[in-house]
C-alpha cells in the first residue's frame, strides 16, 4: 500500500509532462502507473509497419522548455513511430522521469473514498495506491476496436490489430495478407505490406480522403530555421485552431474561378500535410465549398489509379472531406497499380464471417495467411471507462456516462472530485496536433492543483450545471461544422456497437477552448465546487 499526493495513469506524452509538473514544480509525491513495459503510450503500442505521425515533426513535441526543444533534432518532415519513442526517451531522461514510473501495472479500478478524500487505485498485480489527486492520462486512441465478426476465433493463420502490434517482426514474404480497415492507420500500413507480401487483399468498408504526405528529410536549413524560430513557432501553434503550423486563409473557394481554384488545390496537393483543408477558408464549414475539394481529390484518384473499378470504389465517399479524420499517405493510391494488390468493396459484398482459412464475404471466400485489423479504437471514452472508476456515493463512471460523456471542459466530471482527465472527451484532443493541446491541459491541471494546495483545499469538483452547459457548447459548436454530416464516424461514437451517439471532442478550436479554460482559472474556479 502506498500513499501519494498524485497518481497519473499512463506514461505517454500527457503522463510524462504531468509527472514533471506535479513532481518538479509543485513538489508533490507523484507516481505514474503504466500498463506497458516502457514509456510512450500510443507510440509504445502502435508499432505497425509504416507507423508515422501526420503532424510535422518540429511541431510534435513539448514547447515549454526552449532547451529541451532545441537540444532535440527532428530529421524528417513526419516522425516515424520509433523516432517519437526516442524523443520521449530523451525527454524522460532529461527530466529523470522514469524513477517515478512503475511499468507492467494495469489499473483495474479506482474508487473515491469520501471520508478520507482519497482515491484508492488497484492494479492487476494486486498493488494498492491511495492518492489525493488522480489524473487520467490514458490517451484518446488507446482502447482498440476488434470488430466482433462471426468466426473470428476460428481463423488458423495469424491475426493482428494495428494498435497492439507484436514486438517480434512479422514475416510477410510469400504470404497472402487480408487487411480490414482503411482509416489513417490502414492507409499507412497497406503500402508497406504490399511491398513485402505475395498478395495484399484490402477490405474497404468506406473510402477515406487521403492527401499525399510528401515526407522528406529535413535539410540543415530547415532544422536551423525551426530551431531559430522557436518562440515564434510556439506562439503560432497556440494561436491556430488545431495547433498545426498553418492558418486558414481569408479567401473562399468561390473567390476564384474553377481553373484558378484547381491550381490552388494543386499547389496544396503538391505541398502535402494536413494543411490541404486550409486551401480555402470555407472547405471545413460550407458543404458547397467542400464539394470543390471532394471533386479535386476524386480527380486525383482517377488519374492515379489505373483500374477504373478500384478508382470507383476508392471515390465512393459517404461523407464530406474532413467530416471524418482526413488522412495522409505515401503511395497509397499508387499501390493499387501493383499486381499483388486487390481491393474488395465491403459495401457491395459485406463480410459474412471469418473462417478457418480466411474471410468470407457474400461473394466468396478469400484464403489468407494473415489478417490485419486496422479497425481503430473505442476513441476518447474507451480507455477511461476501462479503468472502472467509481466516484462519490458509489457512482460508476460507465453508468454516469451511459448516455455519453458529461464533463466540464473535458477536464473534470461531476461526482468525481480531484479526478482530472488529459485530452479526454469534451476537449479539443483528437481534433488537434495533440502535444500542443496536452501541454495546455497539463498546465491547467497543474495550476488548479497548485491553487488547491496553496489554499489548503481538500477537493475540486465540477457541478452538473457546468457540465451540462459545456455539453451544450459542444453541440452548438459542432453545428457550425460539417462533422455531423458523416454517416458514421468515431468522432461520434458510431464505430462501436452500443456506444452512445454524441459528438466526443470539442470542435470550437484551441484558442476559444483555451480562453474558456483561462476564464475559469482567473475566476478562481468559482463555478466549481471547492471544499
Ligand atoms: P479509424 O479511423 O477508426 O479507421 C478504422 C477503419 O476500419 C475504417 O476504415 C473502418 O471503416 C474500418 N472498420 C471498422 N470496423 C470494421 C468492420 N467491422 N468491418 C470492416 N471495416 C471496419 O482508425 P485508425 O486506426 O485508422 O485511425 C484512428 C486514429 O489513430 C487516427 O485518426 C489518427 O489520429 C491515429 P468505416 O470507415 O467505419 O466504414
Amino acid at each position: 500500500m502506498k500513499y501519494l499526493d498524485a497518481l497519473i495513469i499512463g506514461a505517454g506524452f500527457s503522463g510524462l509532462y504531468q509527472l514533471h509538473c506535479l513532481r518538479d514544480k509543485l513538489k508533490l509525491n507523484t507516481l505514474v502507473v503504466e500498463e506497458g513495459k516502457d514509456i510512450g503510450g500510443t507510440w509504445y503500442w502502435n508499432t505497425y509497419p509504416g507507423a508515422r505521425c501526420d503532424s510535422e515533426s518540429f511541431t510534435y513535441g513539448f514547447t515549454f522548455s526552449e532547451k529541451i526543444f532545441k537540444n532535440w533534432t527532428w530529421k524528417e518532415r513526419y516522425p516515424k513511430q520509433n523516432v517519437i519513442l526516442k524523443y520521449l526517451k530523451y525527454f524522460s531522461n532529461e527530466l529523470k522521469l522514469k524513477k517515478n514510473i512503475v511499468f507492467n501495472e494495469k489499473v483495474i479500478s479506482a474508487k473515491y473514498i469520501e471520508k478520507n478524500n482519497l482515491w484508492k487505485v488497484q492494479t492487476n498485480n494486486k498493488k494498492k495506491y491511495y492518492t489525493k489527486y488522480l489524473i487520467c492520462a490514458v490517451g484518446s486512441l488507446s482502447s482498440i476496436n476488434v470488430p466482433k465478426i462471426k468466426g473470428i476465433n476460428h481463423f488458423k493463420g495469424q491475426l493482428h490489430h494495428s494498435g497492439r502490434w507484436p514486438r517480434k517482426k512479422i514475416n510477410f514474404k510469400n504470404k497472402i495478407v487480408g487487411q480490414v480497415g482503411t482509416g489513417s492507420t490502414g492507409i499507412q500500413i497497406a503500402p508497406e505490406i504490399a511491398k513485402r507480401a505475395k498478395k495484399l487483399i484490402l477490405f474497404q468498408r468506406s473510402p477515406n480522403f487521403s492527401i499525399p504526405a510528401r515526407n522528406r528529410k529535413l535539410t540543415k536549413k530547415n532544422i536551423k530555421n525551426y530551431k531559430q524560430n522557436f518562440k515564434k513557432l510556439r506562439n503560432f501553434l497556440k494561436r491556430t485552431p488545431g495547433g498545426h503550423p498553418f492558418e486558414f486563409p481569408k479567401k473562399s473557394a468561390f473567390d476564384f474561378n474553377e481553373t484558378k481554384r484547381n491550381l490552388l488545390y494543386e499547389k496544396s496537393w503538391q505541398y502535402g500535410t494536413l494543411s490541404f483543408r486550409a486551401t480555402f477558408n470555407d472547405i471545413v464549414k460550407n458543404i458547397k465549398a467542400n464539394q470543390t475539394a471532394v471533386n479535386f481529390i476524386k480527380s486525383k484518384i482517377y488519374s492515379t489509379v489505373k483500374n477504373k473499378k478500384y478508382a470507383d470504389i476508392l471515390t465512393n465517399f459517404d461523407h464530406p472531406f474532413t467530416a471524418k479524420r482526413p488522412t495522409l499517405n505515401t503511395n497509397y493510391y499508387e499501390m493499387f497499380n501493383k499486381k499483388n494488390v486487390e481491393l474488395v468493396d465491403l459495401k457491395q459484398s459485406p463480410i459474412i464471417k471469418i473462417t478457418k482459412r480466411g474471410i468470407k464475404t457474400n461473394k466468396g471466400e478469400y484464403i489468407l495467411d494473415k489478417i490485419i485489423f486496422a479497425t481503430g479504437f473505442d476513441a476518447l471514452t474507451g480507455s477511461i471507462l476501462k479503468l472502472n472508476i467509481t466516484g462519490k456515493k458509489g457512482i460508476n463512471l460507465s453508468k454516469f456516462w451511459s448516455k455519453g460523456p458529461k464533463s466540464f471542459l473535458g477536464l473534470l466530471v461531476p461526482n468525481f472530485p480531484n479526478l482530472f482527465i488529459v485530452s479526454g472527451p469534451g476537449s479539443p484532443s483528437v481534433l488537434t496536433n495533440v502535444p500542443v493541446q496536452i501541454e495546455q491541459h497539463v498546465n491547467w491541471i497543474t495550476n488548479c492543483i497548485k491553487y488547491l494546495e496553496k489554499n489548503r483545499k481538500k477537493s475540486i469538483e465540477t457541478t452538473n450545471l457546468a457540465a451540462k452547459k459545456w455539453q451544450k457548447e459542444i453541440m452548438n459548436s459542432v453545428k457550425k461544422t460539417l462533422f455531423m454530416k458523416a454517416k458514421s464516424s468515431w468522432y461520434k461514437g458510431d464505430n462501436i456497437p452500443g456506444k452512445p451517439k454524441t459528438f466526443l471532442p470539442y470542435p470550437g478550436g484551441m484558442p476559444k477552448y483555451k480562453s474558456e479554460c483561462i476564464k475559469v482559472e482567473k475566476n478562481k474556479y468559482k463555478e466549481l465546487k471547492i471544499s
